[in-house]
């Protein structure tokens, strides 16, 4: 094996090693996820630290049921969850982490984070 391709494929490894699925939205039957890693085209909510502010970006993003979407927490220092309000999902992700989530039913989600319900911007997560 290449030294390029043990490479490429610790790479992989290491990102499969960040990230995990969820099961989003009731009924869970209808949900699945699959170990795989991000792809760049893949729909992503992204938090980032400015001192008090962690913000979700984009505000609004779109996906489609069944696509997965990406959270990556690019904060260091803390955990932040992205819970839809009416519950339909709820995600922890860890500092530097990334979760995948993938939603089985369309929908309009407004999301906030449990441990600092003050400190994100309003988002929402729209399922087509
Ligand atoms: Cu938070």
């Amino acid at each position: 094996m290449s030294r390029t391709r043990k490479l490429a494929l610790a790479a992989i490894a290491a990102i499969v090693g960040l990230s995990f699925n969820v099961f989003g939205v009731v009924p869970p039957g209808d949900a699945h996820g699959t170990p795989a890693f991000a792809l760049a085209a893949d729909p992503t909510i992204t938090i980032t630290n400015h001192g008090l502010n962690y913000p979700f970006s984009p505000a609004q993003l779109n996906a489609k049921v069944g696509e997965w979407v990406i959270i990556t927490n690019e904060d260091p220092n803390w955990i932040h969850s992205v819970r839809a309000e009416d519950n339909s999902f709820a995600v922890d992700v860890y500092p530097r982490g990334r979760v995948r989530l993938i939603i089985s039913k369309a929908g309009r989600y407004p999301y906030y984070c449990e441990y600092h319900p003050f400190n994100h911007n309003p988002a929402t997560l729209t399922i087509s």
